[in-house]
């Protein structure tokens, strides 16, 4: 076998194996390069004769050339096969379905109370909020709670100062209110109270009221309890029914402690842990509001009367949804709260 023979066997072979652009940029040079194989042969035509060369130096050259396109051609199929490789590692599959994002729900104490609001709002109530750092003289003071009355004690009020404490329910807000305000008043007062209690079952030293106030010439009783059938029937459901027991209130007189049939058993009372057997379970507070508040709140009591109620969100939502143990609401643990989110926890 001749050089040239060897030579271009040797490149297509060496070619054919290679498998990235710097192996083909060596073999061009091993072979066309200035000391390359057939730059070499090229030079050693000197020693020819005149005669043997023309022909010679065209079997050179032809040889140069069909190397040169044989390197670029698979210079080019190397690129393309990257390519290839590259667009197929990179393609997204657009059918594959997608991650699901919880989207998170109302906390249930949120959408109890978000339920309230809204019920009272279509009858006409207006939304008060009010600070939760009070003075003695909104919390208790304009409320018929005079110094030394039992409420104002350390042991239920959480004080700063002699005359500063958290609010102990939403009342100072409808106190203000009224000492700003002309009747008619149509007010619900939803907010965060705290007392000095202990955490467990049924009692938080932090919880949410829903308080309200009515204040017009000739509201009486009737109005009170249409009201509040209003709210149990959106609340708990149509058909449940209310009961009215006698109570004292300071800021209210005549009050009233108020039951519903227990949502829990339609009010047989059979077997039922939640009304304990009764049928009756408590849900809130009520009265007609007490002439000496109204009055020290700057409201003529001899041309105006009122009602007032105060609901306490958890309970409200413990016997809408049959919750054991108010510390569950505080605790945000999912497996808990998913149970109210219809399926987006
Ligand atoms: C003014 C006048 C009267 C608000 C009222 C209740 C009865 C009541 C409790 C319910 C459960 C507090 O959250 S709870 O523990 N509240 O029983 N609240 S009447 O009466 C007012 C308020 C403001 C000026």
């Amino acid at each position: 076998m001749d050089a040239l023979t060897s030579i271009r066997e040797q490149s297509l072979e060496a070619l054919e194996s290679a498998a990235s652009e710097a192996e083909i940029e060596q073999l061009r040079v091993r072979i066309l390069g200035r000391k390359g194989e057939l730059t070499a042969i090229l030079r050693g035509m000197g020693q020819m004769s005149a005669e043997e060369r023309p022909a010679f130096g065209q079997k050179v050259n032809a040889l140069r050339e069909e190397i040169e396109s044989a390197l670029q051609e698979k210079s080019a199929a190397l690129e393309s096969a990257q390519k290839g490789a590259r667009i197929k590692a990179e393609t997204l599959d657009i059918s594959v379905p997608g991650t699901a994002q919880p989207l998170g729900a109302a906390h249930p104490l949120m959408s109890t109370m978000g339920k309230m609001v809204k019920t009272f709002v279509r009858m006409g109530f207006s939304v008060e909020e009010g600070p939760e750092i009070e003075l003695d003289r909104f919390n208790f003071e304009l409320l018929n709670m005079p110094k030394n009355h039992p409420a104002r004690d350390a042991q239920d009020t959480l004080y700063f100062s002699e005359n500063i404490l958290l609010r102990t329910h939403t009342s100072p807000v409808q106190a203000r209110t009224m000492l700003k305000q002309k009747p008619p008043i149509r007010i619900i007062c939803p907010g965060r109270v705290y007392r000095a209690d202990e955490l467990d079952l049924t009692h938080s030293p932090a919880f949410i009221q829903c308080e309200g106030l009515v204040i017009d010439e000739g509201i009486t009783m009737a109005d009170l309890k249409g009201t509040l059938a209003v709210f149990a029937s959106e609340v708990f459901g149509e058909g449940v029914r209310l009961r009215f027991r006698p109570s004292f209130f300071p800021f209210t007189e005549p009050s009233a402690e108020v039951d519903v049939s227990c949502p829990a058993c339609g009010g047989s009372g059979e077997n039922c842990r939640v009304c304990k057997g009764t049928g009756w379970v408590e849900v809130l507070g009520a009265g007609m509001v007490n002439p000496r508040v109204l009055e020290m709140c700057g409201i003529d009591s001899a041309k105006y009367t009122g009602f007032a109620f105060g609901i306490g969100v958890e309970r409200t939502a413990m016997l809408k949804y049959n919750v054991p143990d108010m510390r569950l609401f505080y605790e945000n643990d999912r497996r808990f709260l998913a149970q109210f989110s219809k399926g987006r926890l």
